[in-house]
């Protein structure tokens, strides 16, 4: 069969040679004692992308959010996040299980939003009986919204919500340079008004690993802290964050290629009766199934070399990345269309 075309994730990017040979000759310490001088490089420079004070290496995304919401808040508090959020539905409850707050989800638009009235409404006042909300978790790209980027003015609604309130916010921007690249904007205007932003090497720009929180330095210390309680504290991962400054320095102009590719993608496939997708302003093509099963249309595809994840109960997700050219699509909508069965509509 000829190549597999992997669209499950833009995480399933591999390292390029000019990336790997990066890696090796990184000079690297200790991380721990903060001797690794090619990780302090990478968090100024993160730092200084997201317009912040400070940044923080770590293993993942994952452990970015869940520091982020360990170091803002107190056992017992409240958040507000989406109810579509990746910390509410990917993150195996970290928030509740290992920062002991209660999370409050409230719906997501399509486009990645909160309803800033109902965020207003849902921020609680500590008393006697309630715990208070302290802190917001806003999204952006939106994952599980297909990738939508917040509009500045949905951010900014919810940004100057949660200051009225005194409640911090935290922006989960696994994904912030397609944000910024779909609204031409850079990505410190995207994070000015929040208090701390996660965002990931190893999506869209190609790292093996590796994820930056970035905030005020005081809280970067006190994540720190968190980072090791977690068991994050790595030793000569200047060899991965070596990953990150090339990545940094080479793979964000080209994101918007990545997004270029996925509207293609889904021009094509809206030409079969059996998919609906969206109109991906990202890197994100979500597809709702009009015909057939998902498990059947997921496993089709993958006989016939295509790869894609189910979303919902009829919904799948197919990602461009930095490893897929705009043939790879043509390709795989070659491949599809010619199971699909389906007159073009
Ligand atoms: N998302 C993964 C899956 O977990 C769904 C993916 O394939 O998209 N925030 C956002 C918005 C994310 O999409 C992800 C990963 C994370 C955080 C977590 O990052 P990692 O996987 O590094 O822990």
């Amino acid at each position: 069969m000829s190549a597999v075309i992997d669209l499950r994730s833009d995480t399933v990017s591999k390292p390029s040679d000019a990336m790997r040979q990066a890696m090796a000759t990184a000079e690297v310490g200790d991380d721990v004692f903060g001797d690794d001088p090619t990780v302090r490089a990478l968090e100024l420079r993160a730092a200084s992308f997201m317009g912040k004070e400070a940044a923080l290496f770590v293993p993942s995304g994952t452990m970015a959010n869940l520091l982020a919401v360990m170091t803002h808040t107190r056992p017992g508090d409240e958040i507000v996040l989406g109810d579509q959020s990746h910390i509410f539905q990917y993150e195996l409850g970290g928030a509740a299980r290992i920062a002991n707050v209660l999370t409050h989800p409230l719906k997501n638009n399509d486009d990645g939003s909160m309803d800033s009235d109902a965020v207003a409404a849902a921020m609680r006042q500590e008393n006697l009986h309630s715990p208070g909300s302290t802190l917001l978790c806003v999204e952006n790209t939106h994952n599980r919204c297909g990738g939508a980027a917040l509009p500045l003015t949905a951010m900014d609604a919810l940004t100057s919500v949660a200051r009225e309130r005194k409640v911090a916010v935290h922006l989960d921007g696994a994904r912030i340079f397609n944000a910024a690249a779909a609204l031409d904007v850079p990505a410190a205007r995207i994070a000015r008004d929040c208090d701390s932003v996660s965002f990931c090497l190893s999506k869209g720009l190609g790292c093996p690993v590796g994820s930056l929180l970035c905030g005020p330095a005081p809280f970067i210390e006190r994540a720190r802290r968190n980072r090791k309680l977690v068991g994050g504290g790595m030793r000569q991962v200047g060899i991965l964050a070596a990953a990150g400054l090339y990545a940094l320095d080479h793979n964000l102009g080209r994101l918007s290629e990545d997004h270029a590719n996925a509207r293609a993608l889904a021009a094509g496939l809206r030409k079969l009766a059996a998919f609906r997708p969206n109109d991906p302003e990202t890197n994100i093509v979500v597809v709702d199934i009009q015909q057939g099963r998902l498990a059947d249309w997921i496993s089709a595809f993958e006989q016939q070399g295509v790869l894609a994840v189910a979303f919902g109960p009829q919904r799948m997700r197919l990602v461009t990345h930095l490893n897929i050219t705009r043939d790879d699509v043509d390709r795989a909508l070659a491949r599809i269309a010619s199971i699909a069965g389906a007159v073009p509509i």
